[in-house]
């Protein structure tokens, strides 16, 4: 039979190499548990005589403790190794730089009609606004749009369900309105004693609404409008301020336009205004490239002398006042201006395209 001794320290040497609770446990039941080598032991006592039972009793007892004390002390070693490893791991670095919140940016867009506006204010221009949803006076009648134009048909624009007449505006030109009609309002008294009525020289900068979508459409898009009227405005004068503005915005003093005589129903005569490609004139005339067809020209707005009918819807005498008006797409301004070629990309929110522009 092994001897106590040498099962004591087998046991110790084990529980020593032991380096997971578990198997700690395992290797307690193998020596202290029902059927252990030391409770063997035990079971063999009562085959001794009485004297030395209890000495041989009180050796296993003492054996038994032995064992019991090295577990304890095996258990907290390894918990104390398993906290330790826990906190290497879980180390932190409080020297490390912190993440930041990434920067945020303004929408090319966004950038385009700050500019814009900005440009304009420098020259006078006050900057309108108004809102989205519009009568169908405001956005079609008083521009002089009749009743049966394709432009009011459920095809081209979004009419609010349930609201005879209330649409999404289909261009910013119902802000103009309302601003004509707040204005002749404001100088009631000074026109009705027969003074002038101070000029309008306003942008109408938005967002606009129309049943159309594909790649080069979006149904949601940006236009913006400018409004100039007063007794002396003259079409010289829309071709001046319109190609400045251009040059402007393009950072090019030497850009060409050339107005082709078009049609809207809420200008007479109207034009629509073509400016020398951006990409292929660098100011000794356009030479044509891919991004204008060959032709050297882009087509950028629309615009005219607005039509007496407008004036009269608005409360201003078509007699004594004359103004211009035009029309163009930011975003088109802005594809232009970045070089992108998708109208889409813009309205996606795809960040891996919109932070390039921060
Ligand atoms: C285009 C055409 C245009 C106007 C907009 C306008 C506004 C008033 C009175 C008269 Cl209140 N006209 N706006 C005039 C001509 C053209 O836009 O193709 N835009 C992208």
């Amino acid at each position: 039979m092994q001897d106590l001794d040498s099962i004591v320290s087998q046991a110790l040497s084990e529980f020593d190499s032991i380096h997971e609770a578990a198997h700690l446990e395992q290797a307690k039941a193998r020596y202290l548990g029902k059927s252990g080598v030391v409770t063997e032991r035990l079971k063999t006592l009562g085959g001794l005589p009485p004297d030395a039972r209890k000495e041989a009793g009180a050796l296993i007892n003492q054996a038994k403790q032995r064992l019991e004390q090295a577990l304890e002390a095996r258990r907290a070693a390894l918990k104390q190794a398993a906290l330790e490893a826990k906190l290497r791991e879980e180390a932190l670095d409080v020297t490390l730089p912190g993440r930041g919140l990434g920067l945020g940016g303004l929408h090319p867009v966004t950038r385009t009609l700050d500019r814009i506006e900005a440009i304009f204010r420098s020259t006078g221009f006050e900057v309108a606004d108004g809102p989205e949803i519009e009568t169908d006076f405001h956005n079609f009648t008083a521009l002089n749009t009749p009743e049966n134009h394709p432009a009011r048909s459920m095809h081209d624009t979004f009419y609010i369900e349930g609201n005879a007449g209330v649409l999404l505006r289909t261009h910013t030109s119902p802000i103009q309105v309302r601003y004509m009609q707040a204005h002749v309002a404001r100088h009631r008294a000074q026109m009705d004693a027969g003074q002038t009525m101070p000029a309008i020289k306003i942008i109408a900068p938005g967002r606009v609404y129309r049943v159309d979508s594909d790649a080069t459409h979006s149904p949601m898009f940006h236009q913006v409008e400018g409004l100039w009227i007063a007794e002396d405005v003259s079409f010289a004068g829309l071709k001046g301020v319109f190609t400045d503005f251009l040059r402007q915005f393009f950072e090019k003093p030497n850009m060409r336009t050339r107005f082709r005589p078009s049609f809207f129903p809420f200008t007479e005569p109207s034009a629509e205004i073509d400016m020398s490609c951006v990409f292929c004139d660098d100011g000794d005339g356009p030479k044509g490239c891919r991004v204008c067809s060959h032709t050297g020209w882009l087509e950028i707005a629309g615009s005219g002398m607005v039509h007496p009918n407008v004036l009269a819807h608005c409360g201003i005498d078509a007699e004594r006042y004359i103004g211009f008006a035009f029309g163009m797409g930011p975003d088109r301004l802005t594809m232009l201006r970045y070089g992108v070629n998708d109208l889409r990309l813009f309205f996606d929110g795809d960040l891996r395209f919109l932070s390039q522009f921060r």
